[in-house]
């Protein structure tokens, strides 16, 4: 049994000279004490020996959980009784099984070390029973656990690769010289290098050496304001003002696999519905109804395919959310708008924010005002007042375990007796208030009827907390931290607002639709991916936006919301003809993709600059639609397995020897198989894109690179998005896409067969009705598994059917494949045991395309190549 726990008791000796006299400013020491071994880890106390934090108020007695919970997740907690802890909710499966068994020691990816006195922990990656890696190690770092502030740290390697802490806009790679990471979500645009609308405290490292690497990965499960320095000195140190440390480390050991360990804890994505894949057009500033209804028509007049429709806040009776204005968006005209849409497989999503209008006419307020279930101000009973669109408003308590009394029924009454919207768009929700903190003038609100659940706040004032991450009182653009909710003190959960209201929001919608929700929430916590999606704020027309939105992305990809993307042409600021194409070309890509922009800028749907814009979108646009079902098929895989959709080009090569992977945020990939290399800077007409190793294709012509781990100078006329094709993939799409996904998924699929070097590929097809709320968990679905082998003289291609129990998918066809990398002569081709003469062969650059396949893509596929006639 010893080995089980692979733990090493180190007893250090207290340092000479540290005595109870210099207690006042000595950093504090705690010692480990009542040891327990349990059948899969330990539980101790840390008892405080001498000194004190920098803002007293240490607590005396910890208590330390250690769980080793997979082969591959250590979860380490030190907390005590009575604090603050997010809500078990928001993590799934504790342990690999339930109840759980013990891992046999061996299996164990990790190991844990403890000193004693004073008290430190580290991790290793295990090879084999020794200690390899050093992942983590408290030992020279201030550990402190006080009223106010906590603080632990590690110290880590020389110029560590760190990716995550989100939500910041930032390069992909974080700066290990002394960047200050501060996570407390708040609306502040998207500034840079400050906290923004989501608080992801989970970070993802990169180690290589030579041609070896591996990533890990840390999670700290806490909500409160905090701060996560890295560097300078090869250190990483968390500060937080509250809660608990609760730390599960990933061992990964690829990254691709650490963000599958951190899905698995925080919850899988969820499995979005089809056409959310498709393109949204949005603005904030349309004036009437007659004027959404131009848009949408001049999409169809340009050819440009639109699936959903938005409205911004402009629909609303004076921002009063559920309602209508009767005279520039009048109910009648709504309902015939969304009715036309629908008839044309479209969909329409309003915006709807938290905060409702103190009116007394108005009966979305007199019901909240009724429940009592509204967050309280001060004194725990009285609706706490903030400012937002519409003036004073109060806000609802979504961590009242009954909100969807209130909050499902509004949206109920909003859908019946207003307009039967597909998806709900939620903003506001850090939650934003005009008045940074209390309102002066605001008027006085009735007491919450529901029992308060105020608690002793132990002599500390959570609106002046010793410590201020991000040195910036905590009520900026927000309401005040004293402020109550069911969970407790607002200070300590307002970082979870966001993703309760998604989770509330999409069990509505849910309920009134019996279909696959969208909702689309600006402000998210860890797990927020599990319920809904994001987009990445209030970003601003620039060239220099439009290339971080890259890094955002695939930030949240990490984070386990893949259904992410930015306001296409930007969002503030006037965008211009040349910017607003770059960026329908790179998000034509963006797994979530909407054009989108603020009042009282220049328009910019992709039509309004004439017909060369308008003609590029409508083709990145088809281009998009065409490859829906790979992207279908990547979110199926996250929602079942966990990890990415679109990723950073070193999570697929890790172990890329240039040493220009771990920075490479200029492009990324979509899957292990698509790169796109766009263009970000004005009047660029090629781009420097890098290719790791391995064979590459030209996505639209086959043209294969070799990869040799160097940058290659490609063209890119104002009308191209390079892309390319990764030897050893097949990728799923559509033939003929059409002006919305709905018609697309009437076309017959096809398969782009990218060869390796040694003449493989292989690839998947997942479909369903793309809607239905059971099609997974009861296996209503088709899914393949493609796999071609090739020699210099013959290759082919077949199918492994997994799952077959979607009947309409009888009807669906296999329309044609292309082959790239096939042998320099093709002369015949078989399809299923019969020759076809439906084939064209190009040897320029050995692409195969072989048409009119016509089977159904239930049944068994072969086809065969050769160049021996
Ligand atoms: C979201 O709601 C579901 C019930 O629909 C619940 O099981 C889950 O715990 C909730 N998630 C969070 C984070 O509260
Ligand atoms: C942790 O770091 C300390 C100080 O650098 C070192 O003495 C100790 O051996 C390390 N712990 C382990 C288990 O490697
Ligand atoms: C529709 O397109 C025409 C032609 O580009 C343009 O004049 C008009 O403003 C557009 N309407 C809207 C609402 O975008
Ligand atoms: C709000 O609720 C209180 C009772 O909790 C009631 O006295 C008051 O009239 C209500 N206000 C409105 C506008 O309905
Ligand atoms: C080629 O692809 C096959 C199947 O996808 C894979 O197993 C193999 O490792 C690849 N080989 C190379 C050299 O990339
Ligand atoms: C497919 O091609 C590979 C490589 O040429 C060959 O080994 C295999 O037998 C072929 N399979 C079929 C079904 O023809
Ligand atoms: C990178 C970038 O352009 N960020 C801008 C996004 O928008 C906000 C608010 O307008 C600006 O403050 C940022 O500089």
């Amino acid at each position: 049994m010893a080995r089980l726990w692979v733990l090493s008791l180190v007893v250090a000796v207290l340092a000479l000279g540290v005595s109870a006299q210099q207690v006042q400013s000595a950093p504090p020491v705690y010692a480990l004490q009542n040891l327990n071994k349990t059948p899969s880890g330990l539980t101790a106390q840390l008892v405080l020996q001498s000194g004190s934090g920098p803002y007293g108020a240490d607590i005396k007695t910890l208590d330390l959980l250690v769980e080793y919970q997979t082969q591959s997740r250590l979860h380490v907690k030190i907390s005590a009784p009575d604090r603050w802890q997010v809500p078990p909710s928001f993590i799934q499966h504790h342990h690999h099984t339930d109840p759980p068994v013990p891992i046999p020691p061996e299996q164990l990816e990790y190991a844990l070390s403890i000193s004693e006195n004073p008290f430190s922990f580290a991790v290793h990656r295990k090879s084999g029973t020794t200690l390899g890696e050093q992942l983590w190690n408290t030992t020279d770092q201030p550990f402190v656990f006080s009223e106010q502030y906590l603080s632990i740290g590690t110290s880590t390697v020389k110029n560590p690769n760190i990716y995550g802490l989100g939500e910041r806009v930032h390069n992909l790679r974080l700066d290990p010289s002394g960047s200050v990471n501060v996570m407390w979500n708040a609306d502040k645009g998207n500034t840079p290098d400050t906290n923004l609308y989501g608080t992801h405290p989970f970070y993802l490292e990169l180690r290589t050496a030579g041609a070896c690497s591996s990533a890990h990965g840390v999670f700290l499960l806490n909500s409160n304001a905090m701060d996560v320095r890295i560097g300078p000195s090869e250190t990483i140190l968390w500060e937080t003002i509250g809660g608990v440390f609760d730390f599960y480390f990933f061992m990964g050991p690829t990254p691709e696999e650490v963000t599958r360990q951190y899905h698995r804890l925080v919850g899988f994505p969820y499995m979005p519905p089809y056409w959310a894949l498709g393109w949204h057009q949005c603005r904030w500033g349309y004036e009437d109804i007659q004027q959404v209804r131009d848009v949408v028509s001049n999409y169809s007049h340009f050819g440009i395919p639109l699936d959903t429709q938005w409205t911004d806040i402009d629909y609303m009776r004076g921002y009063r959310v559920f309602t209508l204005d009767p005279v520039r968006f009048p109910t009648q005209e709504m309902q015939a708008f969304v009715a036309e849409l629908h008839s044309r497989h479209q969909q329409f999503v309003p915006i709807v924010d938290p905060g409702v209008k103190i009116d007394p006419d108005f009966d979305a307020y007199i019901s909240l005002n009724q429940s009592g279930m509204f967050i309280r101000g001060p004194d725990g009973k009285s609706a706490l007042v903030g400012k937002v669109w519409p003036g004073f408003t109060i806000f609802p308590d979504f961590s009242h375990s009954d909100i969807d009394n209130y909050w499902a029924k509004q949206i109920e009454l909003f859908y019946m007796n207003g307009i039967p919207f597909d998806g709900l768009w939620i903003d506001m929700n850090e939650i934003a208030n005009f008045c940074n903190g209390p309102c002066d003038d605001a008027p006085s609100t009735a007491d919450a009827t529901v029992s308060s659940s105020k608690r002793q706040l132990s002599g500390f004032d959570p609106n002046n907390p010793p410590y201020l991450p991000g040195d910036e009182r905590l009520e900026f653009h927000g309401i005040a931290p004293d402020s109550w909710t069911s969970h407790g003190l607002y200070y300590d959960s307002h970082d979870l607002y966001g993703t309760l209201e998604t989770n509330s929001t999409r069990r509505a919608l849910e309920k009134i639709r019996g279909k696959r929700a969208l909702v689309v929430s600006r402000s998210t916590f860890s797990g927020q991916g599990h319920i809904g999606a994001h987009w990445l704020g209030d970003n601003e027309s620039t060239w220099k936006s439009m290339f971080l939105s890259i890094s955002g992305m695939l930030a949240f990809n990490m984070f386990g919301v893949p259904l992410v993307g930015a306001d296409v042409c930007g969002f503030n600021g006037d965008t211009t003809e040349q910017l607003c194409t770059r960026w329908m070309e790179l998000g034509s890509l963006y797994p979530f993709a909407r054009n989108h922009n603020s009042k009282d800028q220049r328009p910019q749907e992709p039509y309004v600059f004439g017909t060369k814009l308008a003609a590029i979108s409508r083709n990145v646009l088809l281009n998009r639609y065409s490859l829906l079902p790979f992207y279908y098929t990547l979110f199926f895989r996250a929602h079942t397995q966990g990890g990415t959709v679109m990723r950073p080009l070193f999570f697929e090569f890790p172990s890329d020897k240039s040493g220009f992977i771990p920075y490479i945020d200029r492009q990324f990939l979509v899957g292990p198989s698509l790169m796109a290399s766009p263009v970000l800077d004005q009047d660029a007409t090629s781009v420097s894109a890098y290719f790791p190793s391995g064979i590459w294709y030209d996505y639209y012509t086959g043209k294969a690179i070799n990869g040799d781990q160097q940058f290659v100078t490609l063209d890119a006329p104002i009308d191209f998005l390079p892309l390319h094709v990764r030897g050893g993939f097949i990728i799923p799409k559509h033939m003929n896409p059409q002006l919305t996904t709905w018609e697309t998924r009437q076309q017959p699929f096809e398969l782009l067969v990218a060869l390796n070097t040694t003449g493989h590929a292989g690839g998947e097809l997942f479909v369903d009705d793309g809607e239905s709320l059971t099609s997974i968990s009861s296996r209503q679905y088709l899914h393949t598994e493609y796999q071609a082998s090739s020699t210099q003289t013959t290759g082919n291609l077949s199918s492994r059917i997994l799952a077959n129990s979607y009947p309409p998918a009888n009807l669906m066809k296999l329309g044609r494949i292309t082959v790239y990398g096939a042998p320099d002569r093709v002369c015949a081709v078989n399809v299923n045991g019969r020759p076809t003469l439906d084939f064209v062969f190009s040897a320029e650059n050995r692409v195969l395309k072989v048409n009119n396949i016509n089977t159904p893509i239930t049944q068994q596929l072969s086809v065969v190549w050769t160049s021996q006639c």
